[in-house]
């Protein structure tokens, strides 16, 4: 997070995290076809000519909360593929937030887990620890043969901390919901540390009520955190949990 005083701005980074294919580039893309332009600047995407992740992706995202504050999210992607280790440990640096797009196929678990543990590595070389980070997970590609079972995921959902988001990006499903509970622990997070709402007049939840409008959905935001198949979206926000 960097925050500039004078010019009452907040610059918070968000990165995508997850295996090689899982659908990353996909949900920026998703989520900058969403966007209203005015909030929304240029998509940067740098790929090989198979569409594979090269360096990073980024989406450059800015609101304004009724109290006057700018909020600039830099939404980036690392590159799933193994190759570009060194790469994914640059880009996850002085994150604020991480989602991690995981395939649902059953064939893919392994490349899962090796990344949930590649994340929890680069993390750590950067002092980071992946506990104290707000995550959310996202079970994308619903649509395809050979998935994991809802039954199954909400099982493993119950069992960890982090919320779980079900996705089909291609077609946008699943994407709208992800990033609003993702900053929903985000934004929780850094009010915690920063005591950014006494200090600045920080309001968490009519800043997503702002993103959620500038992404074009009528949903309210209660309804899309919601949306969330289990893991505890108030680890970081336990007086949410009553309302
Ligand atoms: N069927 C289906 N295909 C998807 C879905 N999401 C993404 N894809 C496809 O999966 C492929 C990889 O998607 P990307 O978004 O490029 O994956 P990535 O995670 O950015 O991959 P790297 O950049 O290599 O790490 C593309 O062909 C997408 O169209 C989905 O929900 N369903
Ligand atoms: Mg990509």
């Amino acid at each position: 997070m960097q925050l500039d005083f004078v010019n009452r701005e907040l610059t918070i980074k968000l990165v995508y995290y997850g295996p090689a294919l899982s659908g990353k580039t996909t949900n920026l893309v998703a989520l900058h076809q969403a966007a209203d332009p005015a909030s929304s600047g240029r998509l940067m995407t740098l790929e090989t000519r198979d569409d594979r992740t090269l360096f990073f992706d980024l989406l450059p995202l800015r609101f304004r909360t009724p109290g006057g504050l700018s909020v600039r999210l830099k939404v980036f992607t690392v590159p799933g593929q193994v190759i570009h280790a060194a790469t994914r440990r640059l880009v996850v640096q002085g994150a604020d937030g991480i989602a991690f797009v995981a395939d649902s196929r059953i064939s893919e678990t392994q490349h899962n887990a090796d990344s949930f543990l590649d994340l929890k590595h680069n993390l750590k070389e950067h002092g980071l620890l992946l506990h104290d980070m707000p995550v959310v997970i996202q079970f994308n590609k619903r649509d395809l043969p050979g998935v994991r079972s809802e039954a199954e995921i909400a099982e493993l959902a119950a069992r960890g901390r982090e919320p779980v988001y079900l996705a089909i990006a291609t077609q946008g499903l699943g994407v709208i919901e992800s990033f609003i509970g993702l900053l929903h622990l985000t934004f929780g997070s850094l009010d915690a540390t920063h005591d950014l709402a006494r200090k600045f007049g920080f309001d968490a939840r009519a800043l997503l009520e702002e993103v959620a409008e500038k992404l074009g959905t009528k949903r309210s935001v209660r309804e899309l955190l919601s949306a969330c198949v289990g893991g505890a979206l108030d680890v970081l926000r336990p007086e949410e949990a009553e309302t």
